[in-house]
């Protein structure tokens, strides 16, 4: 998997592969960084990457020029799509990125300022990615954040074989919940069904606990996905569990303010 990045800091992107899983990929040649500067590109004596916006307002542009001396460049060595980071995109998720990872590699345009000449990003961007409704400082941080995502996909990226199949989302589902010692912290117990090493019963409770998450938390992702009869079931028991817990609850609370008349 290559990615290119085209970027006014190649140091901060190039991080991305300092440690952890994509660090690995990297050394492993799983996974191939190349950061191309637009400033590389300029003719000007001060190497201008960026002018004032026609029409007026605060803030700055980045000029045409040198990021099409910068896409031309990538373009003889890749044949990627160029991907541009913004708030106006395309929502990406992990199907997205899935797809993507099939197409065999990426290019992405880092933006900062105000943005990009709409012109150049006319004639050359083929598709525009948004990580969610807010606004950060530029394109780098989304790209890192791209690139990790999409090198947890990578064959052979994660230690285990099928790591990535375990992630949330990879089944459209939330995590369900983790623990490791101590079995008692501070009054909170390990739930009993992992320390029995009954491995029937601990991935029904993995599994149970991963859609009753979902349902509590992103209905809407259960509303985009068809549950199998042994899921249903499964759903079932954790909001029976669910509605008895908080009946529960509401019955102790009363008690107690009984308790205090
Ligand atoms: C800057 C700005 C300043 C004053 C008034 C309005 C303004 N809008 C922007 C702006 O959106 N700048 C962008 C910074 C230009 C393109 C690159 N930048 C960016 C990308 N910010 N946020 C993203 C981004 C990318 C992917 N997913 C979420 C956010």
């Amino acid at each position: 998997m290559r990615f290119d990045v085209i970027t006014l800091f190649p140091q901060l992107v190039e991080q991305v592969t300092a440690s952890g899983v994509v660090g690995r990929a990297a050394d492993q040649g799983l996974i191939e960084l190349h950061c191309w500067n637009p400033r590389d590109y300029t003719r000007d004596r001060h190497r201008r990457v960026d002018d004032r916006p026609y029409g007026g307002g605060p803030g700055m542009v980045m000029m045409a020029e040198p990021l099409a001396g910068a896409i031309a460049a990538v373009r003889r060595q890749s044949a990627a799509r160029l991907i541009y980071l913004s708030p106006q995109g395309e929502r990406i998720d992990q199907p997205l990125l899935a797809a993507e990872l099939e197409r065999g590699g990426v290019t992405f345009l880092c933006g900062r300022y105000e943005g990009i000449d709409e012109r150049l990003l006319q004639a050359e961007v083929e598709a525009e990615w948004s990580l969610g409704d807010y606004v950060i400082s530029g394109g780098e941080l989304a790209a890192m954040v791209c690139i990790d995502a999409m090198t947890r996909l990578v064959p052979g990226a994660l230690g285990h074989a099928d790591s990535a199949q375990q992630d949330s989302f990879s089944d459209g589902l939330l995590d369900c919940p983790q623990y490791t010692r101590p079995e008692d912290y501070r009054g909170r117990r390990v739930p009993r069904v992992l320390l029995d090493g009954n491995h029937r019963e601990i991935d029904a409770w993995r599994e149970r606990q991963a859609l009753g998450r979902s349902w509590l938390r992103r209905p809407d992702l259960l509303a985009e996905r068809q549950l199998d009869q042994r899921q249903q079931q499964l759903l079932q028991e954790f909001i029976a569990e669910y509605e008895d817990t908080r009946q529960r609850r509401a019955a102790a609370a009363e008690s107690e303010q009984e308790d205090s008349t």
